[in-house]
């Protein structure tokens, strides 16, 4: 194993719909992960970044998120995108899921140096657990280290993007408990709440 990525400072981050932190971070910071490696690597959950100064306008329906992957996109991992109200991200709905959207453009891991793009869908609903006026989406990417000389370690990457959501009308309550359950599912072993896009 040559291609180690353990030095590499940036490892993968949303590019559509544009970030939080790839507007308001520096640098590589913004495809830093937020828990899984030392502090002084890491940074913030994107909840806490400063919101996207102009939305992203979206119809309820298929849409497209696109990833960028510096450094040769070593890492393989389960990727899970929520769309929650800002003003209470506890009510969030699950709106897609991928076994590795790392690779969905290059099967193989990338050279390190280079930048790999991937992509991932999800769905939309048109009963929105937020304001459609103001939504974020918030992907989770939960990415293993494949080469590194522990393999298990995995290291957390969130990105969060200010959506406005056209053609869908706010729920009630009962979404909240749904997403609950199939949050802690996922925290158990990954295995939980394998909602099919089709
Ligand atoms: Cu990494």
């Amino acid at each position: 194993m040559t291609l180690i990525s353990f030095a590499a400072l940036a490892h993968g981050y949303m590019l559509y719909p544009p970030s939080r932190a790839l507007e308001h971070l520096d640098g590589d910071k913004k495809a830093w992960p937020i828990a899984g490696i030392k502090a002084k690597f890491r940074r913030e959950p994107c909840l806490g970044i400063q919101q996207n100064a102009k939305f992203t306008a979206v119809d309820a329906g298929p849409l497209k998120l696109k990833f960028m992957y510096p450094d040769g996109a070593n890492h393989v991992g389960s990727c899970t995108a929520y769309l929650l109200d800002p003003l209470n991200p506890d009510n969030r709905i699950m709106v897609g899921e991928s076994g590795d959207c790392a690779r969905s453009e290059n099967a193989a891991a990338g050279t390190k140096g280079n930048d790999i793009p991937s992509h991932m869908a999800v769905y939309i609903p048109d009963k929105v657990p937020c304001d459609p006026s103001h939504c974020v989406l918030q992907w989770i990417w939960i990415a293993k280290h494949k080469s590194h000389t522990n393999p298990e370690r995995f290291e957390h990457y969130d990105s969060c993007a200010d959506l406005t959501v056209n053609g869908a009308m706010q729920t009630s309550s009962d979404i909240k408990n749904t997403s609950v359950k199939s949050s802690s599912a996922r925290v158990r072993g990954f295995a939980g709440c394998r909602r099919t896009l089709s």
